[in-house]
């Protein structure tokens, strides 16, 4: 077994190679660009590389310098993760002639499956169901006229060098074909500099279904059964599971033995993954083969009992796989959710910044389950920690959050518990609507095609509604109850220095006034709660009714209260002027207006003016010692592809700016220094 291995990634795969090389008593060498200096991979590794710039073609993507990184570390191996360089034949190659292992299949493997129409050709051959279709290396028009003819529309054409849904076209009618053709053959040059297509009979409401393989270097091939991903959007998979809900033996059986086929077909070594579309009465057809280790491994792992890794590790060092196919049988029931810095409501748009807050449900960070131990409940994959930010540079994945259940059902309970469970402050996240979406009819009934979330668009993408009574009792309650923690007096029933709201005569009444933005105008939706003090609670005047109000416990931001009789339970964390008030799976966040938080202010205005998030400055507006007027323009930032203007806050004078043209800016630095008119 190696000594030491270089891991040739970040974020939450560098973190979980990182964990199984600890447990097998290897050591490892992080590389990490200068964006991730402070990256959790880098802190669980044993060593670490400075590769380069933050852009990925200058770090992760630098082949040479991390050959260079693993020979200066005595490294005797690379594991490449999952992007950057795990499909790259050059790579693998030249591992090899750098005396390095490349942990993952032989370059031959990766360049047999690169080309979709090469491996339909060697797939025919080994006997894998193939989707009925055209896919030689004649392109005349006219012959592929005649071919999507023959199989009957509608049809798909593929770009052959293409992959995850790029250069595709559906075609309906024969007389489309043509127009389609040539826009399919001008995308599929511009992105992949080969404008070779296939044509395939397109298959309506079709199911992703994988198979998981292994191969090892003396010959043997085994198959850990499937994962059903068909709930993507934009090909981006969303939630995954094994085994695949309504799979019969038999048909496992037979998708596992035509994925042995088509490995052992391109003479693969290691960790793959053959991915099939399968139709709804069940039919399969090869689609392309993953030559990788995937993000959604650990679904397999918690159904197999099996560290895939340390499996990764074993063949590469070229021992025998650990387990035949026969041992390999499935335990339970597994689904895994990728919980994503994105905005759902603003069509998934990556959100950038500080995780200011994150809270997490009870979990393990990785452990083996097993045949006869029963797997964790709950695994958390994470690459980030409270604190870190995440970049505008790399995949704005937060986390991947995996549960198992000996059954679909239980599965499905504890991932929607585990959802209400995970709390981020600080950035947009896809939580909220990943519980709407397991708790949707179509998910939990298993009703799985790759247009599901196409499909059910309005029931998961609810209007935003003003904050219910429930979310403005728990923030009431979190304020009322943190101000009764303020208590001078060392005598606790002494009423004159209690905070509780005594009066001599009568019950001492206040307003509390909440607002937010759900309607996203520019007026935001005001709440103006009035409460009266009573010994045991409050009681709340809202919109004209009144509520009793009771704190049941507290366990620090965790609260649970009785609203009207009913228990309420939810999390409220203070940011700021803000309250995020977590409960059953939503977030609101409400502005809290504090009479006493803005006294003594009023002479502070001006100071310094800071990045919203982290970005590039590329307009300089503003000059030093210019004098402004407020909400004129004074920086534009870019982040993600997005302009980000910052204006001045008052009419001023901007003392000095702080940045240039194409700096890079940290959330939250200042910007320039602006003094106030007076
Ligand atoms: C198809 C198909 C329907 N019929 N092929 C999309 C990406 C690539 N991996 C294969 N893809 C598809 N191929 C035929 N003949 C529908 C898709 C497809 C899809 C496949 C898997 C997961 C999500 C998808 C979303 C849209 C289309």
């Amino acid at each position: 077994m190696f000594t030491k291995i270089l891991i040739a990634n970040r974020g939450e795969i560098a973190c979980r190679v990182a964990a199984t090389a600890r447990r097998m008593g290897t050591k490892t060498v992080a590389v990490y660009s200068e964006a991730d200096a402070g990256a959790k991979h880098v802190a669980v590794c044993d060593e670490a590389v400075l590769i380069g710039p933050a852009a990925a073609k200058d770090s992760y993507l630098r082949g040479d310098r991390i050959i260079e990184a693993a020979k200066a570390h005595g490294a005797q191996a690379i594991h490449p993760g999952y992007g950057f360089l795990s499909e790259n034949a050059e790579f693998a190659e030249a591992c090899a002639r750098a005396g390095l292992v490349f942990i993952g299949p032989p370059g031959s493997s990766m360049r047999a499956m690169g080309s979709k129409s090469a491996a339909k050709q060697l797939m025919e051959g080994a006997g894998v169901p193939l989707v009925p279709g055209y896919h030689g290396d004649d392109q005349d028009p006219q012959l592929l006229q005649r071919e999507a003819d023959r199989i009957g529309y509608p049809v798909l054409l593929k770009a052959s060098a293409g992959g995850g849904g790029k250069g595709m076209r559906v075609v309906e009618r024969s007389e489309d074909l043509q127009s389609a053709l040539a826009s399919c053959k001008r995308e599929a040059i511009s992105s992949f500099g080969d404008d070779k297509v296939l044509v395939e009979k397109y298959l309506q409401r079709p199911r992703h279904i994988e198979i998981q393989v292994f191969a090892d270097t003396l010959g043997n091939c085994v198959y850990l059964h499937e994962r059903d991903c068909s709930v993507q959007r934009r090909h981006q998979k969303v939630l995954e599971e094994a085994p695949a809900p309504g799979m019969p033996q038999d048909r496992r059986a037979a998708m596992g033995e035509a994925a042995v086929a088509a490995a052992r077909a391109v003479g693969y070594v290691g960790a793959g993954t053959v991915e099939f579309i399968a139709n709804q009465d069940g039919s399969f057809y090869f689609m392309e083969m993953n030559t990788r280790l995937q993000v959604e491994h650990p679904v397999t792992e918690m159904i197999t009992g099996t560290d895939l890794v340390e499996w990764q590790l074993r063949v590469a060092a070229g021992q025998p796989l650990p387990k035949k196919q026969h041992e390999l049988a499935i335990h339970g029931h597994a689904i895994e959710a990728r919980v994503y810095a994105e905005n759902p409501e603003k069509g998934f748009l990556p959100s950038i910044g500080t995780l200011h807050y994150m809270d997490t449900p009870a979990h393990v960070a990785f452990e083996l389950g097993g045949q006869d131990s029963t797997p964790a409940a709950v695994r958390i994959d994470s690459g980030v920690r409270q604190g870190d930010a995440i970049s505008p540079f790399y995949d704005p994945m937060i986390a991947k959050l995996i549960v198992w259940g000996a059954d679909r059902a239980q599965a499905l309970a504890r991932m929607a518990q585990a959802l209400s469970e995970f709390h981020i402050v600080g950035l947009a996240t896809n939580i909220a609507f990943l519980k709407r979406l397991v708790e949707g009819q179509a998910f939990a009934t298993a009703d799985l095609d790759t247009g599901l979330i196409e499909r059910n668009h309005d029931a998961l993408f609810p209007q935003a509604g003003p904050a219910p009574l429930g979310v403005l009792a728990l923030a009431a309650a979190s304020l009322l109850d943190g101000e009764q923690g303020i208590r001078p007096s060392a005598n606790p029933a002494d009423p004159w220095t209690s905070t509780r709201g005594w009066r001599m005569n009568g019950h001492y009444r206040r307003q509390l006034s909440f607002a937010d933005d759900y309607a996203a105008t520019t007026e935001a939706k005001a709440y103006a709660l009035g409460v009266t003090y009573h010994p045991k609670g409050w009681t709340l005047d809202f919109g004209g009714n009144k509520h009793a109000l009771a704190l049941v416990a507290r366990d620090q931001d965790r609260l649970a209260i009785r609203l009207d009789g009913n228990a309420v339970q939810g999390t409220v964390r203070r940011e700021g002027e803000s309250l995020h008030v977590f409960s059953g799976g939503t977030h609101h966040v409400l502005a809290w207006e504090d009479p006493l938080a803005h006294a003594g202010e009023h002479e502070a205005a001006g100071g310094r003016l800071t990045a919203p998030m982290p970005g590039k400055v590329v307009a300089v507006i503003a000059a030093s010692g210019q004098t402004v007027r407020k909400g004129e323009p004074l920086v534009i930032m870019e982040a993600m592809k997005m302009e980000h203007t910052i204006s001045a806050p008052s009419d001023g004078l901007v003392e000095e700016v702080l940045y240039q043209v194409g700096d890079q800016v940290a959330d939250g630095a200042p910007l320039l220094a602006f003094k106030a008119a007076a």
